[in-house]
C-alpha cells in the first residue's frame, strides 16, 4: 500500500503567501483526499449544511463597451440580447421585494458598464438604500470605480462590491483587452480601503490551462485580505460570443478548483456561481461536498438563465442544506 498524503499540521492558519508549487500539488491530490482537506477545513469555519443565498437582477443590459471574450452583453458581439438602460428604481425594488419572499438573503445588482458615470452611482445608492429597507443585504458590480464613487457606495449603505480578477493575469489578455489586470486589482484594492465587503473570483472553462486556474486562486488568496465572498463561474457559453464552442472542461476538474479555493480561503464564502443550470444535481453536491456555501438563486443570471427555484429547493431538500448566513435575521 502506497503511504498516505500527509495533512497538512496546521490548515486553520490564513496565509496571504501561497506559492504555486503548493497550489499545484493540492490540485494535483488523489480526488477523495483533496475532498477531504477541503471538507474537514470547511467544517472548521462554517456549519457545514448552510447556504447562503443571493439574487441577482441586471439594473442595465448589454451595449457595453468591453471586449470580454465570455459575455453576451458586450456590443461588439452578436448575441441575440436586448439591451436595456438603467432600470427605474420601482421595477428594481419590486424584483428585490419578489426574491426576498423567495428566500434571498442578499440582493445583487448588475450593470454592463466599463465604469459608471457620477450620476450612475447617484441612482444606484438610490437602489441600495430601497433595497436595505426591505431587510436584504446588498451587492452590486458595476465595472471600475473611482476613489470618490467608491466613497460614495461606501457612505450609502453598500454590504459588498462585485468584481472578478476572472483568470491568470496571462490568460487575461486572451480573453480581454480593453482593461488590464491591474485595472482590476486597482478597483479592487479601492473597495477594500474603503471598507465595504470584497466579492471576487473567476470563470473556469474559458480554454485557460491548469496553471492558469492555480494563478487565478493564488491572485485572489494572495490579495492582502482574503474576498468575503469568492464566485467561482463556470463559463455559460453564449452562441454569438467569442467563446462559444470553447471545449467543455471536465465536470471534476471544476469540483477540484472549487475545493482548492475552500483550502486557500478557508473563512471565505465560495460561491458556486454561472453554469449551475448546466450542472447535474449531483455535480452541485460534489461542489457543496469541496467547499461551496453559496449561491445565486432565481431563474436569471444577469442576462441567462439560472436553474428553476423549485429545482433548487428540492436540491436544498434532498441535501439537506438549509439557508443561512445573512447578517439580516430570516
Ligand atoms: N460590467 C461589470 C464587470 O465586468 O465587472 C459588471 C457585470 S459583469 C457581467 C460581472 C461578471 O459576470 C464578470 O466579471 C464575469 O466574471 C461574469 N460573467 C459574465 N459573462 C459570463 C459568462 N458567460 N459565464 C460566466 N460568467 C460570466
Ligand atoms: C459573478 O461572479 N457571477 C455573476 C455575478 N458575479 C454578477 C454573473 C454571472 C453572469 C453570467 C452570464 C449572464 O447571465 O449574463
Ligand atoms: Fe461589459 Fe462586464 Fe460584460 Fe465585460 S463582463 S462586456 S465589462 S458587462
Amino acid at each position: 500500500m502506497s503511504a498516505r498524503p500527509s495533512f497538512p499540521a496546521d490548515v486553520s492558519v490564513i496565509r496571504h503567501d501561497w506559492q504555486l508549487d503548493e497550489i499545484k500539488a493540492l490540485f494535483n491530490l488523489p480526488f477523495n483526499d483533496l475532498i477531504f482537506q477541503a471538507q474537514s477545513l470547511h467544517r472548521q469555519y462554517f456549519d457545514p449544511n448552510e447556504i447562503q443565498i443571493s439574487s441577482l437582477l441586471s439594473i442595465k443590459t448589454g451595449s457595453c463597451s468591453e471586449d470580454c471574450g465570455y459575455c453576451p452583453q458586450s456590443a461588439r458581439y452578436d448575441a441575440d440580447l436586448q439591451p436595456e438602460a438603467l432600470l427605474p428604481i420601482e421595477e428594481v425594488l419590486e424584483t428585490a421585494k419578489r426574491a426576498k419572499e423567495q428566500g434571498a438573503s442578499r440582493f445583487c445588482m448588475g450593470a454592463a458598464w466599463r465604469a459608471p458615470k457620477d450620476r450612475d452611482i447617484e441612482r444606484v445608492v438610490e437602489m441600495v438604500q430601497g433595497v436595505k429597507a426591505l431587510g436584504m443585504e446588498t451587492c452590486v458590480t458595476l465595472g471600475m470605480l473611482t476613489d470618490e464613487q467608491t466613497k460614495r457606495l461606501k457612505d450609502g449603505g453598500l454590504d459588498y462590491y462585485n468584481h472578478n480578477l476572472d483568470t491568470s493575469e496571462e490568460y487575461y489578455s486572451e480573453v480581454i483587452t480593453t482593461r488590464t489586470y491591474q485595472d482590476r486589482l486597482d478597483t479592487l484594492a479601492r473597495v477594500r480601503d474603503a471598507g465595504i465587503n470584497v466579492c471576487c473570483g473567476g470563470i473556469i472553462g474559458m480554454g485557460e490551462s491548469d496553471d492558469d486556474r492555480a494563478k487565478l486562486l493564488q491572485q485572489l488568496a494572495n490579495l492582502p485580505k482574503h474576498p468575503e465572498s469568492v464566485p467561482i463561474n463556470m463559463l455559460v457559453q453564449v452562441e454569438g460570443t467569442p467563446l462559444a464552442g470553447t471545449e467543455k472542461l471536465d465536470p471534476l476538474e471544476f469540483v477540484r478548483t472549487v475545493a482548492v479555493a475552500r483550502i486557500m480561503m478557508p473563512e471565505s464564502r465560495v460561491r458556486l456561481s454561472a453554469g449551475r443550470n448546466e450542472m447535474t444535481d449531483e455535480m452541485q453536491a460534489l461542489c457543496f461536498l469541496a467547499g461551496a456555501n453559496s449561491i445565486f438563486y432565481g431563474e436569471k443570471l444577469l442576462t441567462t438563465d439560472n436553474p428553476m427555484t423549485n429545482r433548487d429547493l428540492q436540491l436544498f431538500e434532498r441535501l439537506g442544506l438549509h439557508q443561512g448566513g445573512s447578517s439580516y435575521a430570516s
